[in-house]
């Protein structure tokens, strides 16, 4: 293996509590259900996506496409909001020292995130210079389950798909991976996910995987 690809929301940092109350605060307007266990199912997938699952418990009158881009818009307007306060501290030891040590070990390294905030986050917690290629939402058309993001990270690499592993924390993600051809590692809820090749509990164990 060569390559280490990963997931951002969920593997690296956090935010998924900023898009949950960022999204929370949208569907409470609307007066719309929204708790926890509905967030989970947004894990990995795009913005609009996302607003589509939401609006299943919608019951008023038809949105035009116009009214869906304002809430994707304004939930995005509270969710950078909430990102603003982040800072290095919110990226752990074990996540720095690690992707530091595979760095050192020879291997590459991609982001491979739906994200459209990615760069964002990543230069408010300083990891932007230790990725060799950033793969997000910007760059693609189709987002997980397709594998068109981590396609693109190993393209941008310069690696074939089979020599890359993609670290998750998605169902979505872990399917995608998978349909890209490369090794998926579970972590946090995808660590779950039978159809993970490696399940990881903590960060650091990929250095198990990458000795
Ligand atoms: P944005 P990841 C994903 O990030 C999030 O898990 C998902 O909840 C979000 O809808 C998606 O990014 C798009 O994010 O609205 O910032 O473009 O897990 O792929 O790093
Ligand atoms: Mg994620």
């Amino acid at each position: 293996m060569k390559a280490f690809i990963f997931d951002l929301d969920g593997v690296i940092v956090f935010t998924d509590k900023f898009h949950y109350q960022a999204w929370k605060k949208m569907a409470d307007e609307m007066g719309i259900y929204f708790d926890e266990t509905i967030n989970n199912r947004l894990r990995g997938v795009s913005r609009s996506e996302s607003l589509e699952i939401i609006l299943e418990r919608y019951e008023g009158p038809a949105l035009s496409k116009e009214k869906k881009a304002e809430l994707m818009e304004s939930k995005n307007n509270t969710y950078r909001e909430l990102l603003a306060s982040m800072t290095p501290a919110d990226v752990t030891e074990d996540v720095r020292r690690t992707l530091a040590e595979l760095h050192n070990r020879g291997y590459k390294l991609a982001l491979g995130s739906s994200s459209k905030n990615a760069k964002f986050i990543l230069e408010k917690v300083q990891l932007l210079d230790a990725f060799d290629a950033i793969s997000d939402g910007t760059n693609i058309t189709k987002s997980k389950p397709d594998p068109e993001v981590f396609l693109r990270a190993a393209e941008f690499l310069g690696e074939k798909p089979e020599d890359c592993y993609v670290v998750e924390d998605a169902y979505a993600g872990i399917d995608a991976a998978k349909s890209a051809g490369m090794q998926a590692v579970g972590i946090g809820i995808a660590a779950g996910y039978a159809a993970a090749d490696v399940k990881i509990q903590s960060f650091g164990e990929l250095l198990t995987l990458g000795a």
